[in-house]
């Protein structure tokens, strides 16, 4: 009649005959078990039992485990909706009872495995299970983020406290944070981090990326938080210009103008496919900067992706050496932006008395061509008027 054994990584469960009242002398129970090393986290979208102090008379009960024996995680009744309830191991034991008389309209919740998320939103963010709040013991979640083609993921870890290395062997034996490149952990794994240790600023080769969370039986610290952003990989420049494409279905439903690069009058144009900027460096604000010997024309591309409720322009840099031809780009993130900010104050203090090499519109190589250019020019003048003087 009612109740079950149901082992999909999420599902629904309600009171018999809802949203219709409940039976009398009902006895169900829901056994939940999900995929092993995962939580279960179960939430109530309707609630409304016969009411008494203590629920003696209709009542859900939970067990942190598949029988009653196990930790009770709660029992609840009357039209208060009960918090969320996240068990500690992988399996719950849902039990609803129903007395002789009195009823009401009964139940309706869901659970889900805490520790499956899929992302193809083209930025996010994630975080341990329970964070800020200490992470479960033995749980292996996943993570998994696939963005459109065209497309990498640059992910950052700005918070990052797990359990510490394995002092023996100086391994992350106990709790882990792992990424691969790719959707599987067959792909390249990009690295292992634990402890309080950061993990650098990481960038997909393609548009998929794992991060694997993996803890042991014991010792738990508060956990991570995880920010991932997608970044157009198709970005060229010859001598004198930059080509920025972006594939049109990586950001679904934005406006051309929202796509800029320097300014806004740099905007995007639209073709078949791609939103597409191609521009003179002499415009948009492309500035030259140099790295050693080599002069590097830098800019800023904008994409902004705000709605009504959040300002969010996403930022990234794309640089070119003009000599080899050859450009990159890489995403802005909030930290760099403050470096970059405070860079700048004391830059514009410095060079009020030194002269900036940044401002330095032609390199070295340019220089030399031109007098090249100039030495033929006077070469060939003074042979045609030997030519005519003979
Ligand atoms: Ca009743
Ligand atoms: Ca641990």
């Amino acid at each position: 009649m009612c109740g079950g054994v149901l082992t999909g990584l999420s599902g629904v469960i309600s009171s018999p005959g809802y949203p219709r009242e409940y039976s009398n002398n009902a006895d169900c129970s829901w056994a939940i078990h999900v995929s092993n090393n995962s939580v279960v986290t179960l939430v109530f979208l309707d609630f409304q039992l016969e009411d008494n102090e203590g629920c003696n008379f209709d009542f859900v009960a939970l067990f942190d485990g598949p029988t009653v024996t196990h930790r009770h995680l709660g029992k609840y009744c009357g039209a208060d909706k009960p918090p969320n309830i996240v068990t500690t191991s992988n399996q719950l034991l849902v039990v609803f009872k129903s007395d002789f008389n009195i009823g009401g309209r009964g139940f309706k919740a869901y659970y889900y495995s805490e520790c499956q998320q899929f992302l193809s939103a083209v930025s996010g963010d994630f975080s341990s299970p329970h964070f800020p709040n200490i992470y479960p013991n033995n749980i292996n979640c996943h993570w998994s983020i696939t963005l459109a083609a065209g497309y990498r993921i640059k992910l950052f870890f700005p918070i990052m406290d797990l359990e510490d290395r394995n002092s023996l062997s100086d391994e992350c034996d106990y709790d882990s944070i792992a990424v691969y490149d790719g959707d599987s952990q067959t792909d390249t794994l990009l690295g292992r981090w634990c402890g309080r240790e950061k993990p650098p600023s990481l960038v997909s080769k393609s548009n998929k990326l794992l991060v694997v969370l993996s803890t042991d039986r014991n010792v738990a610290h508060r956990g991570f938080t995880a920010s991932y952003l997608g970044v157009p990989v198709n970005v060229s420049c010859t001598r004198s210009e930059f080509t920025i494409l972006i594939p049109q279905q990586s950001l679904p439903q934005l406006e051309r103008e929202r796509i800029y690069l320097g300014n806004p009058t740099c905007a995007a144009q639209l073709t078949a496919t791609s939103y597409k900027i191609l521009t003179q460096f002499v415009n948009c604000g492309t500035a030259s900067q140099k790295h050693g010997n080599i002069t590097m024309l830098v800019n800023k591309l904008y994409i902004d992706f705000s709605d009504g409720k959040r300002q969010n322009v996403q930022e990234y840099k794309v640089k070119c050496d003009a000599l080899r031809k050859i450009a990159s780009v890489s995403i802005i993130s909030a930290e760099e932006r403050r470096l970059e900010e405070q860079n700048q104050q004391t830059d514009s203090v410095d060079n009020s008395d030194t002269e900036g090499p940044k401002a330095e519109p032609h390199d070295l190589s340019d220089i030399v061509f031109i007098s090249i250019c100039v030495l033929a020019v006077i070469l060939m003048v003074i042979a045609i008027i030997w030519l005519v003087l003979l």
